[in-house]
C-alpha cells in the first residue's frame, strides 16, 4: 500500500507540474490572442463609422458626433469613445470616457511613449489604470480639420478575469484527472496482477483454459490491428508518392488505376510556326490529379481539346505523359462541335455549375444539353470499360461532368470499384431540387463505391438531397446510402497539392523573384506586390478584388503610389455570354480604379488577361506580399495552398476567402467575407503593414499543414479505404456462395 501512496503521490506532482507549465504557456497565447483581437475590432469598427466620422467631425459635440462615438461604443467592451483636437480639446465622448480619461492625458501618454502625430495615422496604446488594464487606439483620418483624433478604449480587466476562470478550471480538472489516473492504473494493477496469478495457478494445476485460447489470440490479433491502421498515418511518415505507391503495392496488389476527367493534363497545340507545344490547363482539378497520376501510373481518359491532340496520340488515341517522363498513359476521347457544346458548355457549364455555387448566377438547363451529357458520359463510360484489365478494376470518375458515369460504368463491370470526387460544393436539397433531372444525377452517382466530397458539409447536403429525391435507405452513422443492398459510402477527402511542388525547382529566391516582377512591370523598386491568379470565372470574386483594392487605396492615402495588385485571369469557357460579360466588367473595373488613383508610371492594377504555365504562377506567389483569394464560393480553392507552397522564406500573407473550402484548413489565413468591402480592404493594409515575424510565424503554420496534408495523403485516404472495401466485399460474397452452396446440399 505504501508503495501506491508514493506512485499517486508521484503522479500528482507530474501531472501538476505539466499543468502549470500548460497554463502558463496558453495564458501568454490567449493574451496575445486577445489584445490583437481587441485592436482588430477596434480598427473595424472605425472604419466602418468613417464616413459619418468625417461628416460629424468639424461640428463637434454640437452635431452628429456624439452619435457616431456612441456608435462605436456598442461593443460591451468598449469603455468609451472620443474625438479629440491635436491641442488637447475634446470635441465631443461617450460617458465612458469621460470618467477615466482626458484629451491632454492622451497626449502627454503619447509625447511620453515616442509616438509621434506629425501625419495622420494610426496607433494603439495599453495603459494600466486602477480598475485594472485599458487598450487604446487612436485614429487620425486625413480629412480631419482641425487636425485630430478619435480614441477608442477598450477595458482589458476581462482578460485578468478570463486567465484566472481559466486556471481554477484547469487546476480543477487537472484535480479530478490525477485522482482518476491514480484510482485506475492502482485497480488496474490490482487485477491484472490477481488474474495473472489466477491463470498461473490454474496453468500449473493443469486444467488449463485451452478454449480460451484462440479467442484471446484473435482480440490480440484484432486490437494489433485496429492499432495498426490507427497508427498507420504516423507512422508512415509524411505523405509522399513512394508512400502512395505503395499504398497501391500493399492495400491493392499493385492494381492500376483508370481515371476519367473531363480536362487532360496535357494539352497539345499548334504554334503559328507550324510546330507543336505542349500546355498545362488553368484547372485546379488537374493540378491536384496529375501528381497522383505520376505515382500511381495508370491510364487518364480525358476529352481531347488541343488543336495537336489528334496529331500525337497512336492507333488507340493513347500518348504516353509527362512528356520526356511517360509514367503513365492519357487516352483521348474526340467530341463533335455538338457534343462539347451541349456537354460541356451547356449542360456542365451553364447548368450544374451555377446549381452547386452560391454567386448568384441562374443555371440554366434545356433539354437538348441533357441529352448530349447523356451520351458523352456514355462514350466516356465506355472508354473506361475499354482501358480496364480485370473485371474489378479501380475507376476514379472526377467531378460534375461525369454525374451518370459511375452508373454506366457499374453497369458493364458490376465488381468494379468506383471512387467518385465532386471538385465543387454539393448544394442544399432545396437548391439542388431545382434541376429538371435531379432523380437521374443522383442515381447515377449512387453507382459509385465511394462518393468524395472536400467538406461533411457537402456530404450532409448530398445525403440530404438523396433522402430527398431517392428510394434508398441512409446509414447516417456510418455516412452511406444503401440502395437495392449496395452500399454507397460518403466521405470527405479535403484535397491538396503535391508536396514539394516540382515547378519550385530552378525559381530564384522570392527576392529575386519580387526584383524582377517590379522591373518588368516598371514598378517602384520598393513597390509592395498584391496577387490574384484565377480563371476567369463568377465564382472567384475578381470584381469584389479589385473593389476591396479600390477602397483600401481610398482609405489608405499610405498606400497610394507604392500598392499595386496584380491580377493574372486565365480565360475560362469564353463561349458562355456570361463568362464574356464578366471579362468586359473586370477589364472596365481594372480601368476604372487606374484612372482613379494612377499617378505618373504608378498604376494599382495590373491585369494580365492570359493563361501562364505554372512557373510563371509560381514566381508570381513568391514576388507578392500577399495573395488575396475572393471567391465567392469554392470547393477548396488551390491557389491558396500553392500561394503557401510557393513561401519557403516564411513570408507574405494569405487573405482568404471565408467562402472557400481552404478556409476550413488555412485559419491562420485572413480570413474574410469578400462582400463586405470593408473588411477586405481593412485585411489588405492589415497585411501589408504586418511584422515579418507575424508573417513568420502564420506562414509556418500554414506550410506545415499543407505539407502534412498533400495531394498524396488525399489519394492514399481513399485508395485506402477502396481497399477495405474491396476486401469486405470480397468476403461477403464469399460467405454468399458458402451459403448457397450449402443450401444446395442440405435435403
Ligand atoms: P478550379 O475552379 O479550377 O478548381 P482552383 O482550385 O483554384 O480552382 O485551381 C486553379 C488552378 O489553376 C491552380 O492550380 C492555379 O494555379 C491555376 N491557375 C489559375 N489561374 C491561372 C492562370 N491565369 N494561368 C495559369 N494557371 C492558372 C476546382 C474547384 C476548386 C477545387 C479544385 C480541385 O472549383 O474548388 O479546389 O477543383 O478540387
Amino acid at each position: 500500500m505504501g508503495r501506491a501512496v508514493r506512485f499517486v503521490v508521484a503522479l500528482t506532482l507530474g501531472l501538476g507540474l505539466l499543468t502549470w507549465i500548460g497554463h502558463l504557456t496558453l495564458t501568454h497565447t490567449t493574451r496575445r490572442w486577445f489584445e490583437r483581437d481587441i485592436e482588430l475590432r477596434a480598427r473595424l469598427a472605425v472604419a466602418s463609422a468613417r464616413r459619418s466620422l468625417v461628416r460629424h467631425w468639424a461640428a463637434g459635440e454640437e452635431g452628429g458626433l456624439p452619435d457616431v462615438l456612441a456608435d462605436i461604443t456598442r461593443d460591451e467592451r468598449v469603455m468609451g469613445t472620443a474625438a479629440c483636437d491635436l491641442d488637447g480639446h475634446l470635441r465631443a465622448a461617450t460617458p465612458g470616457f469621460r470618467d477615466a480619461f482626458t484629451c491632454p492625458r492622451i497626449l502627454s501618454r503619447l509625447a511620453a511613449q515616442g509616438v509621434a502625430l506629425d501625419a495622420p495615422a494610426d496607433w494603439s496604446l495599453t495603459v494600466d489604470l486602477r480598475g485594472g488594464p485599458v487598450h487604446l487606439y487612436g485614429v487620425e483620418l486625413p480629412e480631419f480639420s482641425p487636425r485630430g483624433f478619435v480614441v477608442v478604449v477598450h477595458d482589458l480587466s476581462f482578460l485578468s478575469r478570463r486567465e484566472a476562470t481559466t486556471r481554477n478550471q484547469l487546476l480543477l480538472a487537472f484535480f479530478v484527472l490525477a485522482l482518476a489516473a491514480a484510482g485506475i492504473t492502482v485497480v488496474a494493477a490490482r487485477l491484472a496482477w490477481r488474474g495473472w496469478q489466477d491463470d498461473l495457478r490454474r496453468a500449473l494445476r493443469g486444467d488449463g483454459s485451452r478454449q480460451f485460447q484462440p479467442l484471446v489470440r484473435d482480440v490480440r490479433e484484432l486490437v494489433a490491428r485496429l492499432s495498426q491502421e490507427r497508427d498507420a498515418d504516423a507512422r508512415g511518415g509524411e505523405w509522399s508518392p513512394e508512400r502512395l505507391r505503395g499504398v497501391l503495392t500493399q492495400h491493392l496488389h499493385g492494381e492500376r488505376v483508370v481515371i476519367v476527367a473531363n480536362r487532360e493534363p496535357y494539352i497539345h497545340e499548334k504554334t503559328p510556326e507550324g510546330g507543336v507545344r505542349v500546355v498545362h490547363p488553368a484547372s485546379g482539378l488537374v493540378t491536384a490529379i496529375e501528381p497522383v497520376m505520376r505515382a500511381c501510373s495508370g491510364v487518364w481518359v480525358a476529352h481531347g481539346s488541343g488543336s495537336a491532340d489528334r496529331e500525337t496520340v497512336d492507333a488507340r488515341d493513347r500518348v504516353k505523359v509527362p512528356p520526356g517522363e511517360e509514367s503513365y498513359v492519357l487516352r483521348r476521347v474526340w467530341l463533335t462541335e455538338t457534343e462539347e457544346a451541349g456537354y460541356y458548355y451547356g449542360f456542365s457549364n451553364e447548368g450544374l455549375w451555377p446549381l452547386c455555387h452560391v454567386a448568384d448566377t441562374r443555371p440554366e438547363f434545356r433539354d437538348e444539353d441533357w441529352e448530349q451529357y447523356r451520351k458523352v458520359n456514355q462514350r466516356f463510360a465506355d472508354a473506361v470499360c475499354d482501358e480496364v484489365d480485370s473485371d474489378d478494376p479501380i475507376v476514379l470518375v472526377q467531378d460534375y461532368h461525369f454525374a451518370l458515369a459511375p452508373a454506366m460504368i457499374r453497369a458493364r463491370l458490376p465488381r468494379a470499384t468506383i471512387i467518385t470526387f465532386w471538385h465543387i460544393p454539393w448544394p442544399n436539397p432545396e437548391r439542388f431540387g431545382i434541376c429538371p433531372w435531379r432523380e437521374e444525377l443522383i442515381e447515377g452517382l449512387l453507382g459509385s463505391s465511394i462518393m468524395g466530397f472536400h467538406t461533411q458539409q457537402h456530404c450532409n447536403n448530398f445525403l440530404d438531397a438523396v433522402d430527398a429525391f431517392v428510394e434508398s435507405r441512409i446509414d447516417r452513422e456510418h455516412n452511406a446510402v444503401v440502395q437495392r443492398s449496395r452500399r454507397t459510402l460518403v466521405r470527405p477527402y479535403p484535397i491538396s497539392i503535391e508536396w514539394p511542388v516540382h515547378w519550385l525547382d530552378g525559381l530564384p529566391s522570392p527576392a529575386q523573384c519580387a526584383a524582377d516582377v517590379r522591373r518588368e512591370l516598371g514598378l517602384a523598386p520598393d513597390a509592395l506586390l498584391g496577387v490574384g491568379i484565377d480563371r476567369l470565372d463568377y465564382t472567384k470574386g475578381i470584381e469584389e478584388r479589385l473593389a476591396a483594392v479600390d477602397m483600401a487605396l481610398e482609405r489608405h492615402p499610405e498606400l497610394r503610389g507604392r500598392y499595386t495588385f496584380i491580377q493574372l485571369a486565365a480565360p475560362s469557357r469564353t463561349r458562355i455570354p456570361r463568362y464574356q460579360e464578366l471579362n468586359d466588367r473586370v477589364e472596365a473595373l481594372a480601368r476604372k480604379v487606374n484612372e482613379r488613383w494612377s499617378e505618373g508610371a504608378y498604376r494599382p492594377v495590373v491585369l494580365l488577361r492570359s493563361h501562364h504555365e505554372p512557373p510563371a504562377v509560381f514566381r508570381y506567389f513568391r514576388a507578392a506580399n500577399l495573395c488575396y483569394v475572393s471567391s465567392l464560393h469554392d470547393g477548396m480553392n488551390l491557389v491558396a495552398k500553392e500561394f503557401v507552397a510557393a513561401r519557403n522564406d516564411e513570408r507574405g500573407v494569405l487573405v482568404l476567402s471565408q467562402f472557400t473550402g481552404a478556409a476550413r484548413e488555412l485559419t491562420e489565413a485572413l480570413v474574410v467575407n469578400p462582400y463586405d468591402l470593408s473588411e477586405a480592404s481593412e485585411a489588405m493594409a492589415a497585411a501589408l503593414r504586418m511584422p515579418e515575424a507575424e508573417q513568420a510565424e502564420r506562414m509556418r503554420a500554414m506550410r506545415s499543414l499543407v505539407a502534412h496534408f498533400n495531394v498524396y495523403r488525399w489519394a492514399g485516404r481513399m485508395l485506402v479505404d477502396a481497399a477495405q472495401l474491396r476486401s469486405r466485399e470480397r468476403l461477403s460474397g464469399r460467405l454468399t456462395r458458402v451459403g448457397t452452396r450449402a443450401k444446395e446440399l442440405l435435403p
